[in-house]
């Protein structure tokens, strides 16, 4: 029987690699569908019907298209409510969100592709490095300080959930390809740690995904 869930992905995207740690961590079987972003496959008219602003990941399950990382977790939360990724306590939902907002609104988008171009184009590849740094620093130094008392396993506790899926991918990216110093958020760096020791987060790594190089620059 053909898989039901179709995701489609590239491998270093961070928004489509939150969705990649929900799927496993609700026991979800999906086909992978590759869309390199490096040849502008997100432009395909085809793609462009799944989700009309160009951006993976896209997610589609029998008729319904769900595009947006947030949308789909929240669609996924719904949809398929095995390992929930969203707390009861109303307090410790809103921190999920927050968490997701910051990474998602404040940081991400300020280093995405059109982003970076546009900044190498006008000015050069330094000025295009120091930006990205200082986005990223400046949003994980809000997350340290949101965070700041956290002693449990996750980041809003004991089990996986919404915020620690924005989270880990952004640190990953931070890392491996935008060079950031995780000793600074010592706090970011132990969840680092514990993700990285996740059978969800282990198999959504980009470099395990099927349309990753076989040795992959960040
Ligand atoms: N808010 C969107 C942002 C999606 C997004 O920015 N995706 C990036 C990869 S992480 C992308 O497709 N970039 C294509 C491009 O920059 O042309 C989401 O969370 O899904």
């Amino acid at each position: 029987m053909a898989t039901r869930l179709k995701l489609y992905s590239f491998w270093r995207s961070s928004c489509s690699h939150r969705v990649r740690i929900a799927l496993h961590l609700k026991g979800l079987e999906y086909e992978y569908k590759p869309v390199n972003l490096l040849a502008d496959e997100q432009s395909d008219p085809e793609f462009e019907r799944l989700n009309p602003i160009k951006y993976v990941p896209a997610l589609v399950d029998g008729d319904a298209v769900v595009a947006d990382s947030f949308a789909i977790l929240l669609y996924l939360e719904d949809k398929y409510p095995q390992h929930a990724l969203l707390p009861q306590d109303p307090t410790k939902k809103a921190l999920n969100i927050q968490i997701a907002s910051i990474v998602g609104s404040s940081i991400q988008p300020l280093q995405n592709y059109p982003v970076l171009n546009f900044i190498e184009e006008k000015l050069d590849s330094q000025e295009k490095i120091k930006w990205t740094q200082y986005h990223i620093n400046r949003g994980f130094t809000a997350l340290e300080k949101l965070l700041k008392g956290c002693t449990t396993t996750y980041a809003t506790g004991d089990e996986i959930q919404l915020g620690d899926l924005f989270l880990e991918p952004q640190i990953y990216g931070g890392i491996k390809r935008f060079g950031i110093d995780m000793s600074n958020y010592p706090i970011l760096a132990r969840l680092h740690e514990a993700y990285m020791e996740h059978p969800a987060f282990q198999a959504a790594l980009p470099e395990k995904q099927p349309d990753a190089p076989s040795s992959p620059e960040f």
